[in-house]
């Protein structure tokens, strides 16, 4: 039997489709007893380490999984699944982890990187065992903002290193315990393959192999201290690539995947359709997209729930699509026509329980932002940022950010942060500022970009995706001051977007701008320019990208 210990934490519907799409069959643990029962246990750990290692005391589970794991039965811990293997997390001081493995858990730092660290990055095997064989060449997606630090007394433990700024503890093992900081049910087919060789039992240690390396590795320890296992390359955080599909209902009543030119999706009078969402979806997942995003481009004037073809969707979508999947569109406190009230995080957790990793906020993000700043830089607990980020993590919850140009002859003409453009304006005025909108464009406020981004991080929000309505479906490549500005204002990561015409738009972006994504719409819907053919190019220039 199978079992995953899920303890209603969070979502975990990617890793049970993951398991079913393998062909495998689950049960879930329902009393402490089913622990010790089980022949193969997965703890996928969602949220924060404290809320998970407390709901654990508090339905009875640690001691029967200390147990489980001190008689080294099949184990596979995920994310906060690893991290809990330690004894504490910087995330929850005072909360103790189950101890299992000596050390650490601790937060990266966010002076000179951008924290979560979210993406595509390598393994640093430190031992061969068939687990994770061939993945040396191959990369995962991790999402986290805190990390188990590598040291003397837990080497034994160590299967895999990752760097982001230093070294971590990326994968452990012992007998088959095992557990990985990434995310195979997010990691395309490299990611579904650890799972399976879990699922089959193919996690024994290669014995000659490593009493070797063991040898090399306490040469090199004496030589570089805390260096563990050897000098290898340092492994690196790719750039992603996204593919976005903007749905809406067209006028038939069907569910399509449209595209906007500065926001307009209509072409003599009808909605553009390109295609069907979920097929469109995975074609771009085969196709080598590192994420997909769904926004949902009319759902701030009717109520998403209401919108079941949509979450049908998503349904559909995360069933065969094993990387991170964003949905965005009327994320947002509701009152329906019967008077009864659903909250922003009611909206988002329907969202999650249909299968998507994060959720995207646009409108309600400016409307949150000008309320933060007028209460003088202060939250109060009820944004939707704040509960979302709060249950689901802040690495959950995308700002995305609608900003439409605002020319001026001077910054003195403007209370906003101005820009100097090298991109004058009608007028030839050579500064302006960026104007968020609200209602997909359709009404601008007083409010600029960096006011909206900087509210946001400060609320929790884990990542910012920068539309741009003047670049929109105009294949005119980024706006790169648009992306300069918000890169230098926040510290969590940023996805271009609006504009990609050709491929040299991509490597431009990156070249300018130290963004961690680019995202795009129009060239990969009308086939003009495969994804592939993106990151081909990216590759050639020496940009790290998911092959
Ligand atoms: O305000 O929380 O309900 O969220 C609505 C979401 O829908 C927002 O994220 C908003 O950007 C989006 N949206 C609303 N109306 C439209 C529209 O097109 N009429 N789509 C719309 C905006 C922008 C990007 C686009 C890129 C890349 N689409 O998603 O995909 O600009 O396009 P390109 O590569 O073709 O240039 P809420």
């Amino acid at each position: 039997m199978i079992a995953l210990l899920d303890y209603g934490a969070g979502n975990v519907r990617s890793l049970r489709n993951a398991i079913a799409a393998l062909g495998y069959p689950l049960s879930d643990i329902h009393a402490p007893e089913d622990i010790l029962s089980a022949e193969r246990l997965i703890f996928p750990g969602v949220g924060a380490f404290g809320p998970a290692m407390e709901r654990l005391r508090a339905l009875g589970y640690e001691e029967p999984l200390r147990e489980y794991l001190r008689a080294g039965r099949p184990f596979l811990g995920i994310c906060i699944g690893l991290q809990s293997l330690f004894e504490g997390s910087e995330e929850s001081p005072g909360v103790p982890g189950l101890g299992v493995i000596p050390g650490f858990v601790r937060r990266f730092d966010n002076r000179a990187l951008s924290v979560p660290h979210m993406g595509w990055n390598a393994l640093r095997l430190q031992r061969d065992c068939e687990l994770l064989e061939d993945a040396q060449a191959r990369r995962f997606y991790f999402v986290h903002s805190y990390f188990a630090e590598p040291d003397a007394s837990n080497r034994d433990w160590i299967l895999a290193e990752t760097d982001y700024g230093r070294p971590f503890i990326s994968a452990v093992q012992r007998g088959e315990v095992v557990a990985v900081q990434f995310h195979p049910e997010k990691s395309g087919a490299a990611g579904l393959e650890v799972l399976r060789r879990f699922l089959a039992g193919q996690c024994i240690l290669d014995q000659a192999a490593n009493l070797s390396r063991a040898a090399e590795g306490d040469e090199t320890d004496t030589q570089s201290g805390s260096e563990i296992g050897g000098a290898k390359e340092p492994t690196v955080l790719a750039k992603r690539i996204i593919a976005c599909l903007d749905v809406r209902t067209n006028d038939q009543g069907d569910l399509v995947v449209t595209k906007g030119d500065q926001y307009d999706v209509r072409e003599q009078g009808e909605v553009r359709n390109l295609g069907k969402p979920v097929e469109l979806a995975k074609r771009y997942y085969d196709e080598g997209a590192d994420e997909i995003t769904f926004l949902n481009i009319t759902a701030f004037r009717d109520f998403p729930l209401s919108d079941q073809p949509m979450l049908k969707v998503l349904r559909r979508a995360s069933e065969q699509i094993f990387v991170p999947l964003t949905i965005g569109g009327g994320i947002r406190a509701f009152t329906d026509s019967d008077g009864r009230h659903y909250s922003a995080l009611g909206v988002a957790t329907e969202y999650f329980r249909s299968g998507a990793d994060k959720v995207s906020i646009g409108s309600e993000a400016v409307l949150i932002a000008e309320a933060f700043h007028a209460r003088g830089g202060q939250g109060d607990g009820t944004s939707a940022i704040e509960q979302i980020a709060r249950v689901y993590g802040n690495q959950a919850v995308v700002i995305s950010v609608d900003p439409r140009r605002v020319y001026v002859d001077s910054p003195e003409a403007s209370s906003h942060h101005c820009i100097e453009t090298a991109e004058p304006g009608p007028n030839g005025e050579r500064y302006c500022w960026f104007q968020c909108t609200i209602k997909g464009g359709r009404e601008g406020r007083d409010l600029d970009v960096l006011q909206l981004v900087r509210a946001c991080e400060q609320l929790g929000a884990g990542e910012i995706l920068v539309n741009s309505i003047d670049r929109d479906g105009s294949g005119r490549g980024f706006d790169l001051e648009l992306l300069r500005m918000v890169r230098a204002g926040v510290r969590i990561p940023v996805i271009a977007s609006s504009g990609a015409g050709c491929p040299e738009h991509f490597s431009a972006l990156f070249d300018a701008v130290d963004v961690e994504a680019a995202l795009a719409a129009g060239i990969f819907h009308r086939r003009e320019v495969p994804i592939a053919a993106v990151k081909a190019w990216l590759q050639e220039r020496g940009m790290l990208v998911r092959a």
